[in-house]
């Protein structure tokens, strides 16, 4: 199964997104997701300069060695640019064998381990009324598990939340469903952390008696927080039972963790801004985090997430891969087949892509019920409509960034 052409398909729907395409001497062909939220082009250059001459004439069938070849070869390891790109050859390579064996992906993984997928939708509201119906609009979704964000007094926007002039507009006023935000320069926003730990709590009773003690409840600290702050919310939000609190703290220093961990029983999830399995090693071996968040897409593929995720088994940490719209269909599926087939699936974030970008990638994942599912079509079950796809050129979009009210820049 030699790969005869591979070509690098970018296209801006809702937002951008990069697809690898393979096709084999048969005509087979496989796609691979390798968008990077904000630095899509840099991976462009990566996979079209230094990565398409290097697969030409490749057997499609050596998955592990072309991971191996891909990432030792280069001497440069890991880093977000270098780990999608090789995340994308990984998925097109699932895809191909997948198509080859007339089978889906999750079957060459081990089987499906449970019927589907406990999916998380994103549920927000500057105030408490409108957070309340986009958790009732979500619930009646089927969703089963709402990650709540809101906004914060005093604070004019805020990351997550949903933007009223969306609703001013006669759109959606939910942010997954609204374009990227796209422009020449990064939107600047506001923060301030004390007065977000003074709110959050009370948020989170207000939910609870309005909805009551059974769903389960997420939220995103979004690399916010000092430790002590993050195990001061921790322990103010064990009341409310929360899934996880994600991301309580900037990702990079690791041994905050324990801090946090010492003070508090709330679950922890962590580490969508991570490339490899050895990002997460030390925090799984020493169980720190309860939920491991790296994505397909970021993580280098599917090969490396099962490694990830088995490892994580022996120490009780499950999964929550991440899944915003950044992520595009094709990794979506693919960490949906990651995730039916592991014994140690803890939940997916799920925010559904918009219609264009549904025109674009033909999916056969379902949704029902609440459950996720990759569907039975052989490989990842995702197409590229390239017609499709070239209706919508690349936009420059940055992801927006925080200022303190001092104008110190701060984790947004
Ligand atoms: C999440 C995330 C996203 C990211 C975004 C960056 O938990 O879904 O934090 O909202 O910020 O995907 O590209
Ligand atoms: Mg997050």
């Amino acid at each position: 199964m030699r790969i005869d052409k591979a070509e690098v398909i970018v296209t801006s729907p809702d937002r951008n997104f990069v697809t690898l395409k393979l096709t084999t001497e048969d005509g087979l062909t496989g796609l691979g997701d390798a968008t990077l939220n904000g630095r899509e082009l840099a991976v462009v250059a990566y996979l079209k300069e230094h990565v398409v001459p290097l697969l030409l004439g490749r057997d499609a069938h050596r998955i592990e060695d072309t991971w191996q070849f891909l990432y030792r070869s280069a001497y440069w390891r890991r880093g977000p640019v270098t780990m999608a790109a090789v995340a994308a050859v990984d998925m097109a390579l699932w895809d191909l064998k997948g198509k080859a064996a007339g089978l889906p992906v999750y079957q060459l993984l081990g089987g499906a381990s449970r019927q589907g997928l406990l999916a998380y939708g994103h549920a927000s509201g500057k105030e408490l009324p409108e957070l309340f119906d986009s958790v009732r609009e979500h619930l009646d979704e089927g969703y089963r598990a709402i990650r709540i964000q809101t906004g914060v007094p005093g604070l004019k926007a805020i990351y997550g939340i949903a933007s009223q002039s969306a609703d001013a507009g006669g759109g959606e006023a939910r942010y997954d469903h609204e374009p990227a935000r796209r422009g020449a320069l990064p939107v600047q926003e506001d923060w301030d952390t004390r007065a977000y730990l003074r709110h959050l709590p009370g948020v989170f009773e207000a939910v609870r008696n309005e909805f009551g003690p059974e769903i389960p409840l997420l939220h995103d600290g979004h690399h916010r927080l000092t430790p002590i702050q993050a195990a001061k919310l921790g322990k103010e939000l064990e009341p409310y039972d929360l899934f996880w609190l994600e991301d309580c703290t900037p990702a990079e220093n690791q041994e905050s963790l324990r801090l946090v961990r010492q003070h508090t029983t709330t679950p922890l999830a962590i580490g969508e801004v991570f490339n490899t399995i050895w990002d997460f090693k030390d925090l799984i071996r020493e169980q720190l985090i309860d939920y491991m968040r790296g994505a397909v897409t970021h993580m280098g593929g599917i090969t490396p997430l099962k490694k990830t995720m088995d490892y994580a088994a022996m120490y009780q940490v499950k999964s929550g891969f991440h899944g915003p719209t950044d992520i595009s269909p094709v990794g979506m599926a693919a960490q949906a087949h990651v995730g039916l087939a592991i014994h140690n699936f803890g939940i997916q974030e799920y925010m559904q892509h918009g219609a264009k970008t549904n025109e674009v990638f033909h999916q056969s994942y379902t949704w029902e019920n609440g459950l996720l599912h990759p569907g039975t079509k052989p490989g990842l079950g995702v197409e590229l409509d390239v017609d499709e796809a070239g209706k919508y050129p690349y936009e420059q979009a940055y992801l927006p960034y925080n200022r303190l009210a001092d104008g110190t820049i701060h984790d947004w």
